[in-house]
């Protein structure tokens, strides 16, 4: 679908930005892959909507449940089989191309950005299809063939769990390092798809900012960032971001 023509002055505002940045960084949350079919995580018909996150996504509830936990993220990765990047993503494997200074930093777990063709991504909360050993580490790729048996290490034989990072654990610090170097050294940051409510991701608005970046954000709802930035394209993502790539044009 066309970006509603009322916004046309920001995505060309935005295009014009792009042309003149060098340093580019991209901050992308669930609502990217929303029009691929996967669900967010907050607001109506999110994946938190009648559950807590504290007895699915802390190391807490692993400990006191993991199988639950499992059928939790057995079932998403069921539901992502069936997910394909949306013209969002493929966007941005576009501007990648075309910015080779962009850097890609995703909240998202799905790989759908890779998928789509982008290269340089930062995946700060991890890999939904990694199984990571609960007893020697040994990481392994999840396949889509048994979606159903709670996996056990290749290695040792011990209990895994998915390769995501939960609320109280640490960001993998290498690709956390890079993402925040990104960040304080973009000329713009373009803030996609995310509610800035999980932290520390949404600290690297901040970071930008801090940096002298000009902040573009693009969600169809308000969100504490929105009063923060220098331009807002309220627009969901699959239509914005394609309508400003194309206007970027070869030159
Ligand atoms: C569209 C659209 C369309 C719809 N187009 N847009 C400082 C202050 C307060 C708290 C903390 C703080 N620092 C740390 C914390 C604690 C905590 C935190 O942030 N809590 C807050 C929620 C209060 N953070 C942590 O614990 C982090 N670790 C940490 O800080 O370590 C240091 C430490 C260690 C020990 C002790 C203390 C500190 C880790 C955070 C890990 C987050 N993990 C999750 C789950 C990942 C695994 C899984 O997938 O299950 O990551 S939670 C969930 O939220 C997931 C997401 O990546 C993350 C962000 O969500 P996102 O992407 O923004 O999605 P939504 O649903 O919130 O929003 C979607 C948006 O899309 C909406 O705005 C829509 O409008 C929009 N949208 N359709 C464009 N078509
Ligand atoms: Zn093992």
């Amino acid at each position: 679908m066309a970006v509603n023509e009322s916004l046309l002055p920001a995505v060309e505002r935005v295009a014009e930005l792009l042309r003149g940045a060098e340093h580019i960084a991209c901050l992308t949350g669930a609502g990217v892959s929303a029009e691929s079919g996967v669900p967010t995580f907050r607001g109506v018909g999110g994946l938190w909507e009648g559950r807590r996150p504290e007895t699915l996504a802390t190391p807490e509830a692993f400990a006191a449940d993991p199988e639950e936990v499992w059928r939790f993220y057995l079932w998403r990765r069921r539901l992502l089989v069936a997910c394909k990047p949306n013209p969002g993503h493929y966007a941005l494997a576009r501007l990648e191309r075309r910015k080779p200074g962009l850097t890609l930093i995703t909240q998202n777990v799905d790989g759908l950005h890779l998928e789509a063709g982008s290269r340089r991504v930062l995946a700060v909360h991890g890999d939904i299809w990694i199984d990571r050993c609960t007893r020697c580490g040994h990481e392994a790729r999840a396949t889509d063939k048994d979606l159903q048996t709670i996996p056990h290490c290749g290695s040792c034989g011990a209990l895994t769990r998915p390769g995501v990072v939960w609320f109280g654990e640490m960001l993998p610090a290498d690709v956390w390092t890079q993402a925040e170097r990104a960040a304080a050294s973009c000329d713009l940051m373009l803030v996609v798809g995310t509610s800035s409510l999980v932290y520390p991701a949404a600290s690297l608005a901040d970071v930008a900012r801090a940096g002298g970046a000009t902040i573009v954000e693009i969600n169809p709802q308000a969100t504490p960032l929105t009063s923060e930035a220098d331009v807002g394209i309220p627009s969901p993502s699959g239509e914005a971001l394609p309508a400003i790539v194309d206007r970027l044009g070869d030159s």
